[in-house]
């Protein structure tokens, strides 16, 4: 049995930004402002945030090099017999989140990206005002992410007698430190959102965000954490985590339609000088009006043949843009996009990243809008996002499949892999045998490069450890397979840093490349050749 002291720790960084979860009345008594000592004043105090085992202060990047130690709390033991084992970066300037804009975001995303190789997950502590613009703003701009970045705030300040900020900044805390939920996502009363697909539906409700168009990836209840990873979007290519610094806003703008408005307003707002796009917000399932003898329709294929990108999207919270009625599919015979199901929020993040891209071209825009780049719309041809095979399931019990799957890696067999992944209906990905080892951990022993490769492109995640803490390539890196280690560091992998100050491996940061050689000492882990669940 192992004692509290030898439990796993998962280690996540906060990331606050502001908002009123760390708010209190100003002096002056103008209003809520955020205040600073979070950590100390906030966290500290309170028993489910703080063991009392006062662990050494932790490493962070507060620049891509400037690394500092900041003081560290641990969690008592979770449900998962876990602690999770945190500290918290505020940024210089503390923000009401209305006041956000894309320079907030680049120092996010950049923070995540310094620190990457240091966590297991991060919680950005945010206000709720535009807490689901930045959720999309981030999920764009995170790339190839291997780790679950979670943002959540508070309606009322952790300061206040009746808050749901103890809640919302635990469950953060224990999902990100948990779960390798590789997403963007907003956590908030109890569940998990995925970060683009959300909307602030209440100002004072402690139920204030929705997901209109997307079920919730994981709910919270007396049991623990249910994860629905059937819809949770992983990696499709190998590639390390990356980060778009900066995303375009300055060329979007965003308009709602309304009963009676007049044609010129609209025009008005399409001959902004430098507008790039426009997020159109209109009635139903994309109706608008089209103008006394068509003069609106005439405005907006005036607008697309300058060159503007015009998206319509929803003005209702729930259902999709399409052409059903008249008026929509005018617009889209104007080449007035259909935005399908995205948010406005999540449209006009898009856009803002589509715009940041170099080179990229009118019709490659128009293109891209109808895909999913991060989970944020539905495709039309794939109505539902949760994907049960139509292949019968290889095996008949999530064991038996497991052990059939591992012993198909160890032999090196990817004919067999992939078939029993195509017909995976047991999240065979996620399992884990008997020593916490997953399907990467025997691949990474195994023999052939062509699974690892077919593993990695499925998702399957680089950073998972198994019990003894070890992932996947200090495995391979034990074994000197360079090659599998190369393979597994263009996927995103970097040792963990339990591993390297276990194994005196220099890790570096910000997911620096490794020499693709076995270096690392540290305990056996064993067991690796034997599966089951
Ligand atoms: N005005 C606050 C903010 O967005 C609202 C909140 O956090 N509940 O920063």
């Amino acid at each position: 049995m192992a004692t509290q002291a030898q439990l796993p720790e998962g280690r996540v960084l906060i990331i606050m930004t502001g908002g009123t979860i760390c708010m209190k009345p100003s002096p002056d008594g103008e209003g809520l402002i955020p205040v600073r000592g979070f950590l100390n004043q906030g966290m500290a105090p309170r028993p489910s945030f703080n063991d009392g085992s006062m662990p050494e202060p932790l490493p962070v990047m507060t620049t891509a090099t400037t690394k500092k130690y900041l003081r560290s709390l641990r969690t008592p033991p979770s449900t998962y017999s876990r602690h999770i084992r945190y500290t918290l970066y505020e940024f210089p300037e503390l923000l009401d989140s209305s006041s956000i804009s894309s320079e907030g975001w680049t120092q996010i995303a950049t923070t995540v990206q310094n620190n990457y190789s240091l966590f297991d997950g991060f919680v950005v502590l945010h206000g709720t005002d535009s807490l689901a613009y930045t959720s999309s703003a981030l999920s764009f701009m995170l790339s190839h992410l291997g780790k679950p970045v979670i943002l959540t705030g508070s309606q009322a300040s952790i300061f206040a007698l009746q808050s749901d900020a103890e809640g919302n900044l635990l469950g953060s805390l224990i999902l990100a430190g948990t779960f390798m939920i590789p997403e963007v996502c907003l956590f908030f009363h109890h569940r998990l959102f995925r970060g683009n697909r959300t909307t602030k539906v209440s100002a004072s409700s402690f139920d204030a965000f929705a997901s209109p168009n997307c079920e919730p990836l994981a709910t919270i209840t007396a049991m623990g954490a249910e994860v629905n990873w059937n819809l949770v979007c992983r990696p499709r290519s190998i590639a390390r985590f990356d980060v778009l610094r900066r995303l375009d806003t300055a060329h979007v703008a965003c308009l709602r339609i309304f009963a009676g408005i007049k044609p010129e307003m609209i025009a008005g707002v399409l001959r902004v000088p430098g507008l790039r796009g426009l997020i159109l917000e209109t009635f139903g399932a994309g109706n608008a009006p089209s103008g006394e003898d068509g003069s609106l329709t005439a405005i907006f294929k005036d607008a697309v043949a300058r060159g503007i990108v015009i998206v319509n999207v929803s003005q209702c919270q729930s259902g999709s843009v399409t052409p059903l009625y008249a008026p929509a599919t005018a617009l889209g015979n104007a080449g007035v996009v259909f935005g399908h199901d995205l948010t406005t929020e999540a449209a006009l993040t898009k856009l803002s990243f589509l715009f940041a891209l170099p080179e990229i071209t009118y019709e490659d825009i128009i293109q891209q809008i109808p895909l999913s780049l991060h989970g944020e719309i539905t495709e039309s041809s794939t109505a539902q996002f949760s994907h049960p095979s139509s292949k019968k399931p290889h095996l008949s019990d999530p064991q038996t499949a497991f052990a059939a799957l591992g012993y198909a890696i160890a032999k090196g067999d990817v004919e067999a892999v992939t078939e029993m992944l195509d017909g995976d209906q047991y999240g065979l990905l996620e399992a884990q045998d008997y020593a916490g080892n997953s399907v990467l951990h025997v691949a990474a022993l195994g023999p052939e490069k062509r699974v690892m490769r077919e593993l990695l492109k499925r998702g399957a995640s680089v950073h998972a450890r198994n019990r003894a803490g070890n992932s996947a390539l200090f495995l391979a890196r034990r074994m000197g397979n360079g090659e599998m280690v190369g393979l597994l560091e263009r996927g995103g992998a970097h040792l963990h840093v339990e591993e390297v100050e276990r194994g005196g491996v220099d890790v570096g940061v910000g997911g620096g490349e490794g020499e693709g050689e076995g270096k690392g000492r540290g305990e056996s882990n064993g067991g690796v050749g034997g599966v089951g669940v």
